[in-house]
């Protein structure tokens, strides 16, 4: 598959999902408006858009309609950047940086940016139960509903950033702990945006070949996802990155790159890419999209 087909259709997924994104942070003209105004400050700010563009894919993979896809995974945006934004803030990370602009809390007061997180939390719920928005049947919203709010609670990204924070400075950690940390923190986030895909297309039937094939690169890509992250703070290029590169090591942060270092860290990318896109030699030439996008995650600047 040559490269230009693949980023062709890759802008192509991009700018309809910013496009959506555009559309639903139009700031109201409203008493409140100013946390309007810091929501979209956050979610304009750019961004790979790699969840949504992930269910986009999954959809049309699997025959289902890429706009009602891309309304879906408007919201899984929304949730990301509410956890960006979160992360950010002095009583987290503390970052001055993020896609390459200064953080909300830098532009806002430090109250708007965290009520702009909230926003963007419930505004993802508010997307997805709205028949208007989103025109799929009622049974479809509460599995989607359900599984967004899963992937991003206690059991999911939040369960995996407290693990995170109170793993900070421990030196007793192992790779199965940060393992552990990043199947809740990053990889719940990326499989929920494999599930909305599967969920639009009806497919349901989490014992079916196709579920558990699915299943299995997203779990794949969600931990290569993160090593990749991890290497890039140590080696990434600032300008690039659009943040600070360092912060791990600088906040005490165990990484896959501080337990097993580098070479060792690029060695588990290549082999969980491998089986990311291995596990979706069922779906034959469908799925050649998915694994170009697995493989330049791999190779990714940023
Ligand atoms: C505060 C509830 C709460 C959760 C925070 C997402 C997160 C959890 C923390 C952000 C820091 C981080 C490195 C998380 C790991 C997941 C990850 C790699 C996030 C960055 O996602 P990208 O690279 O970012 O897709 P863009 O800006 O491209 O959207």
């Amino acid at each position: 598959m040559s490269n230009k087909i693949f980023e062709d259709k890759l802008s192509e997924y991009i700018s309809r999902i910013n496009n959506k994104l555009d559309e639903i942070s139009s700031i109201p003209n409203l008493p409140q408006k100013s946390v309007y105004e810091a929501m979209r400050y956050s979610l304009m700010a750019g961004g790979k858009r790699v969840r949504p563009v992930i269910t986009a894919a999954v959809a049309e993979m699997l025959g289902g309609d890429v706009d009602t896809a891309v309304c879906a995974s408007a919201a899984i945006e929304c949730v990301h950047t509410y956890s960006l934004i979160h992360d950010d803030l002095p009583c987290m990370d503390d970052d001055d940086l993020r896609r390459g602009m200064a953080t909300c809390h830098k532009v806002f007061p430090e109250s708007t940016a965290l009520l702009a997180g909230d926003g963007l939390l419930n505004m993802a719920f508010e997307l997805l139960s709205d028949d208007e928005y989103l025109k799929v049947p009622a049974d479809m919203k509460i599995r989607l509903i359900s599984a967004l709010s899963k992937a991003s609670g206690t059991r999911g990204m939040i369960g995996g950033q407290i693990l995170d924070l109170e793993g900070e400075s421990r030196n007793n950690l192992t790779i199965h702990d940060l393992e552990l940390m990043h199947r809740g923190k990053t990889g719940a986030m990326i499989s929920v945006s494999v599930e909305f895909g599967c969920i639009l297309c009806s497919l349901y039937d989490k014992t079916s070949d196709e579920f558990v094939k699915i299943r299995e690169f997203s779990e794949n890509l969600g931990l290569a996802f993160q090593i990749k992250d991890d290497i890039l703070d140590v080696i990434g290029d600032e300008t690039v990155l659009g943040k600070p590169i360092g912060s791990d090591k600088s906040c005490g942060k165990n990484t896959f790159v501080t337990i097993l270092g580098i070479e060792e860290a690029e060695k588990c990318l290549a082999v969980l890419t491998d089986r990311a896109v291995s596990a979706l030699d069922i779906f034959g030439d469908r799925a050649w999209f998915l694994k170009e996008l697995a493989d330049a995650l791999l190779r990714r600047d940023k």
